[in-house]
């Protein structure tokens, strides 16, 4: 079922027409209501008067993490506090918290948008989805559950963590849907294992997994540790939470709500806009948004975007699985790397768990990067020697795919940290070592 047919299946012409006309408004919006942005655009001489086709976007400033952490905590509203509903905000790892307001306009656009992300994944309004993202001022937890109710779903706001809890829940109500982190899905995958349940006697159909990176090759395990369709969904709390852009049943690429926040790739050196295809830094700009509109937001997220309608019939653009953060790439004696490298490696040894961690270190000015990771109980049961070659097999195979030597430690089982909500996969202790 595609929710919004209307908006999802626009002809390219009249959904560009749309954004247009969308586009001036939020620029007049920003221009008359935000003093960071009326500055900006004053600057520049430019007003929604002065855009004449949607890439003359081009033109507009960028907001960036830092812009919004100097207006900590409501500088950036368009609307005074007293007019939102809601506020939301995102711990990140450094300084202060990414605080977004919503408009009761801007929730009803929000549970528009997830329900077209539960459609996207197969959902209808029959369902019953267990929601385990965290409840609070995480965007995760309410924005999946405004979304589901409006489609008609049956809502368990679980919220995440009590995991022996979430699987009593699961079989005893029949569960349908599934909405959680992908390292939490393999926490809980692992749980269905352990007490002997076999995932195809779950009522589990489809699974919402995103807040965070997972390559390719964790699809198949959450797909058959719990007995569902395990579908990528993206969006920030910068942008509006969870609804930006999910996966359809092709599975190819996240359609992106571009109705409502419009999507670019720029080159994250020189701010270029870049070409359909081309992979770089992904820009949104809410066009919709009544409180906290954000004018070419620089995620930070690496993708690439595709305009060609897809077999599901929808028509709105394509984002690619995201490859990594450009703040969350690692340079390791000179080399780039991306986590989601490592555990595509991992994760095409069949004796690794998808559970591991990166660590690293320097020593006398070099990098060091140990990968500890988990091996199943059985292999660890193992003579030494197999493992001595489980550990020389993945780091000849990282040695291949990164070109950089590393260290590999098999852990016991259990012995890393399960997740609820975002995973930590990497400790860099580098600076502390130096
Ligand atoms: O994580 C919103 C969300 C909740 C998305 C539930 C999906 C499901 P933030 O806490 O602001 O918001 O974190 C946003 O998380 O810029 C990405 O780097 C990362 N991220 C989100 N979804 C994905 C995904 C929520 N599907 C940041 N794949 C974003 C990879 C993701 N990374």
């Amino acid at each position: 079922m595609i929710w919004d047919a209307y908006h999802e299946c626009m002809e390219p012409a009249q959904r560009r027409e749309l954004q247009l006309r969308r586009l001036r408004e939020v620029v007049a919006r920003v221009k008359a209501n935000v003093p960071y942005y009326a500055r900006k655009l004053q600057e520049i001489d430019l007003g929604p008067e002065d855009i004449k086709s949607l890439e003359d976007i081009k033109f507009l400033p960028f907001t960036t993490k830092d812009d919004l952490r100097d207006s900590y905590p409501f500088g950036l509203f368009a609307r005074p506090v007293s007019e939102t509903v809601r506020i939301h905000a995102s711990s990140g790892t450094t300084g202060k918290p990414i605080v977004a307001g919503y408009t009761q306009h801007d929730i009803d656009i929000w549970a528009h948008t997830i329900a077209r992300t539960l459609c996207n994944g197969g959902a209808t309004g029959q369902d019953i989805l267990q929601n385990a993202y965290g409840y609070g001022l995480f965007t995760g937890g309410l924005g999946l559950h405004y979304g589901a109710e409006l489609l008609g779903c049956t809502v368990v706001p679980m919220s995440g963590g009590n995991t022996k809890r979430q699987i009593t829940i699961m079989q005893d109500f029949k569960t349908t849907l599934l909405s959680c982190t992908p390292s939490y899905g393999l926490t809980l995958a692992e749980a269905v294992r352990e007490q002997g349940i076999d995932p195809g006697d779950l009522s589990l159909k489809s699974g919402y997994f995103g807040a965070e990176p997972w390559s390719e090759e964790v699809r198949p395990k959450l797909e058959q540790g719990l007995g569902l369709s395990a579908h990528d969904i993206y969006g920030l709390t910068e942008v509006i939470g969870p609804g930006v852009s999910a996966e359809c049943e092709a599975k190819n690429g996240l359609h992106i709500c571009d109705d409502h926040f419009y999507p670019e790739i720029i080159n994250p050196e020189t701010g270029e806009p870049l070409p359909e295809g081309e992979v770089g830094e992904l820009v949104f700009t809410c066009l919709t948004k009544e409180a906290f509109p954000v004018l070419r937001y620089r995620t930070r997220d690496i993708s690439a975007l595709h305009y060609e309608p897809c077999e599901c019939g929808r028509t709105c653009a394509r984002m690619e699985r995201l490859k990594g953060r450009t703040d969350d790439m690692l340079i390791i004696r000179g080399i780039n790397v991306f986590p989601s490298q490592i555990e595509s490696v991992l994760l095409g040894i069949k004796e690794a768990e998808p559970h591991y961690q990166i660590v690293l270190t320097r020593e006398r000015h070099l990098d060091e990067m140990e990968i500890q990771v988990e091996v199943s109980p059985d292999v660890f049961t193992d003579q030494i020697g197999g493992l001595q070659a489980i550990e020389d097999k993945i780091r000849h195979e990282i040695e291949s795919v990164l070109g950089l030597r590393c260290a590999v430690k098999l852990v016991e089982p259990k012995t890393i940290e399960r997740s609820v909500g975002k995973a930590k996969r990497v400790i860099d202790l580098r600076e502390e070592s130096k």
